[in-house]
């Protein structure tokens, strides 16, 4: 190893060491031995450019072993991000840009926010699908306006969780050359060895995915290691893992290769033996050598040429394809194009009805035919949760011959595919439809039952932690999915998502609504959102008669008054359950009850609006309540009031035909009529 380079790895380390003893908070071990990979990849082959992190034909790198976020803001403000070394002494602190794990969107050059682990390993794969599908839109021979490579670095704990599994699986289909992770091979876990329950051989598990394979045996070898990169840059086909075996703590006399390195700091002993060990001076803390900055710093002019290289090329792109560069333009901008919802279909009124699922599929397809940066797909229910974007072509690995499979979906079969096959991988999914969505470009959407929301939960919550743009699509939304039982049917799945800060859920409750989801969803910058559909029909209110779909987009609106002036009642449903309401309403009315019907596709859209507007939907001296949803009651009560009546359901479901099922656990017209007459009773009888 040359003096800089090991001048400079140790400036990682230190600075990393530094800032874990100064928080008296975090994880040293490692970015202490994963120092010099970070090293030979950030200022070797990262295609960056400091002061504009944003630019769109940068590498991505996402640090999926958040936990060593140390090693990623040391990188930052060595290279030149804006990241002064003053943030790096304030690591963990509150306010400051360097949080515990990496966070996306408050610190300039974080990719993604990462900590729990195996996430940041599935949303690599989303930045290399996205990579593909824009290079495959956008480039032409001569201009390559997309080409990027996406690294990680990953770790054992990322490599064991499912979703890594789920997401390098797919990636091996795909064939996402260009995707490179370094795999931290310290040997240690946060408890122990990783031998204590990590014994399979990794290299092969990833061969097996289709993946090229690398073993560096010293995590010290630069020499090794930059060629290692290379080798995986050169191989177009395969997704590269290179596992580097490392040394946790490396350098820490007492705590290297031990799992005491791992999450607290060294202890200011240990610090100055550590020092001493690896040839730096004990003081000042935060030391970093003129000369290894200056190295470190090269990245900014490099950075700049890249990028205006890249720019001059964009400038002839648009000059020999002015159509696709106004495209460009309009897949990089946040502004969406004059007349995108014109198609939307309006669906007349229907007491038979069509099921919110269907209406869904005609809706997204309505969209897609001006928005063509909207890609997605499924976990293997496409069929089933209609969400194929027709002739739009699959997303596989071009020119394998993978026509010839039997698939749902028509058009072309390659990168240019709109519609993603994501096999049964729910968790994959959600992870890669992050990384999507981080990558820019695109307006990612995937779907599955709602029941299995739930095998997505932990990407979701990271998705509107980042406040990005995702589109859920959960169909088969209640007890109403029916012969498939209780391991189908889901409960408590409704109140489990409203439970996730900044996720917007509506659950519509006929095809007009949907249509008003969906440009919510669409038009919803900010977070995510997650389309909540049925299985079976439901009526199509008749628009004519009562109030216009746009209600939904105040989250809750009035959709039927049974007479001008205070209700008696007041009636509030969601979903499936709003023609049950509507029903009851019309029964109360030939017994001289005025009652209101509130339909509530939104909790979150409501709770948004004007406390006068919520009073006018809810006017608080109107105490008699019923609410209806076919779903855990948990929450509702902020909306009935304590002495409101909760239809809903507290238990599982169970297998029978889905209107036996409803029936069975009160979601009749009927039923809501007699806990209506209760509540009156009830509150005549006080
Ligand atoms: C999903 C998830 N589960 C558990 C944790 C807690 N945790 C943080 S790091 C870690 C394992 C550490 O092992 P490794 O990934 O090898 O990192 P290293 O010890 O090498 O730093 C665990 C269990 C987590 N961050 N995310």
């Amino acid at each position: 190893m040359k003096n800089l380079d090991e001048l400079c790895i140790n400036t990682i380390r230190m600075l990393s060491v530094d800032m874990v003893q100064q928080a008296n908070s975090g994880h040293p071990g490692m970015p202490m031995g994963a120092a010099p990979m970070a090293y030979v990849l950030w200022t070797e082959f990262l295609k960056h450019h400091p002061k504009n992190p944003k630019w769109p034909d940068r590498d991505r790198f996402v640090l999926s072993a958040g936990h060593g976020s140390a090693l990623l803001y040391s990188l930052l403000y060595l290279t030149g991000y804006d990241l002064p070394i003053e943030e790096l002494k304030r690591f963990r602190q509150w306010g400051s840009r360097t949080p515990g794990h990496p966070e996306h969107g408050l610190t300039p050059g974080v990719e993604s926010t990462t900590g729990p682990l195996g996430q940041g390993f599935g949303n690599g794969v989303g930045m290399a699908i996205a990579e593909r599908f824009l290079a495959a839109r956008f480039n032409r021979p001569g201009h390559e306006i997309v080409n990027h490579y996406t690294y990680a670095i990953v770790s054992d704990g990322d490599l064991m969780e499912g979703v890594a599994s789920e997401a390098a699986s797919l990636a091996g289909h795909l064939r996402l050359g260009k995707l490179i992770y370094l795999y931290d091979n310290n040997a240690i876990t946060l408890a122990g060895e990783a031998k204590l329950t990590f014994t399979e051989d990794v290299g092969k598990r990833f061969e097996a995915y289709g993946w090229h394979v690398q073993r560096v045996d010293d995590g010290n070898d630069v020499e090794t290691i930059s060629k290692a990169i290379l080798a995986a840059r050169n191989e177009m086909v395969r997704p590269s893992l290179i596992s580097i075996r490392t040394h946790i703590g490396y350098g820490s006399p007492r705590k290297q290769d031990t799992f005491e390195a791992h999450g607290s700091p060294l202890g200011p002993d240990e610090v100055v033996a550590t020092k001493k060990n690896l040839g730096w001076p004990v003081e000042p803390t935060f030391y970093v050598p003129e000369e290894a900055l200056a190295h470190f710093r090269s990245a900014i002019p490099k950075g700049a040429q890249l990028e205006e290289k890249w720019k001059a090329g964009l400038g002839s792109y648009g000059k020999a394809f002015p159509e696709l560069r106004k495209e460009w333009n309009q897949w990089m901008s946040t502004v969406l194009p004059e007349g995108w919802d014109k198609d939307i279909p309006v669906f007349p009124p229907d007491p038979k009805g069509i099921a919110t699922r269907a209406a869904g599929g005609q809706v997204m397809n309505a969209i897609a035919s001006r928005l063509n940066f909207l890609i997605g797909g499924s976990a293997d229910l496409n069929p089933s949760t209609n969400t194929a974007l027709k002739g739009r072509g699959n997303y596989q690995a071009p020119g394998i011959g993978h026509e010839t499979l039997q698939g749902a979906i028509s058009g072309p079969w390659g990168y240019e595919g709109a519609n993603i096959a994501f096999g049964v991988r729910e968790h994959g999914m959600g992870g890669i439809l992050s990384g999507m969505a981080l990558h820019g470009g695109l307006l990612p959407y995937g779907s599955t039952f709602f029941v299995f929301s739930d095998y997505m939960r932990p990407a979701i919550r990271l998705a509107a932690l980042m406040k990005l743009h995702v589109i859920y699509i959960f169909t088969h939304d209640s007890l109403a999915v029916g012969e498939d039982g209780p391991t189908h049917q889901p409960v408590e799945q409704l109140f489990s998502l409203r439970a996730i800060p900044g996720l917007t859920v509506i659950r519509p409750a006929d095809a007009n609504e949907v249509a008003e989801a969906w440009r919510i969803a669409v038009e919803n910058e900010n977070g995510p959102t997650a389309i909540i559909l049925t299985r079976q029909n439901v009526p199509v209110i008749d628009r004519g008669k009562l109030s216009p779909a746009a209600g939904l987009r105040k989250g809750a609106y009035i959709l039927s008054d049974s007479s001008p002036g205070k209700p008696d009642v007041i009636l509030i449903a969601t979903g499936s359950e709003v023609h049950l309401v509507l029903e009851a309403q019309e029964k109360l009315r030939a017994e001289g009850v005025k009652a209101r019907v509130v339909s509530m596709p939104s909790w979150e859209l409501f709770e948004q609006q004007p406390e006068a507007y919520r009073q006018e939907v809810l006017p608080p001296d109107v105490t008699q309540r019923v609410s209806i949803e076919a779903g855990a009651t948990l929450g509702w009560h902020r909306y009935t009031g304590k002495d409101g009546e909760i239809i809903g359901i507290d238990h599982f479901g169970a297998s029978a035909p889905g209107s036996v099922v409803l029936k069975e656990f009160g979601f009749t017209s009927g039923n809501v009529l007699n806990r209506i007459k209760i509540l009156l009773a009830r509150k005549k009888g006080r």
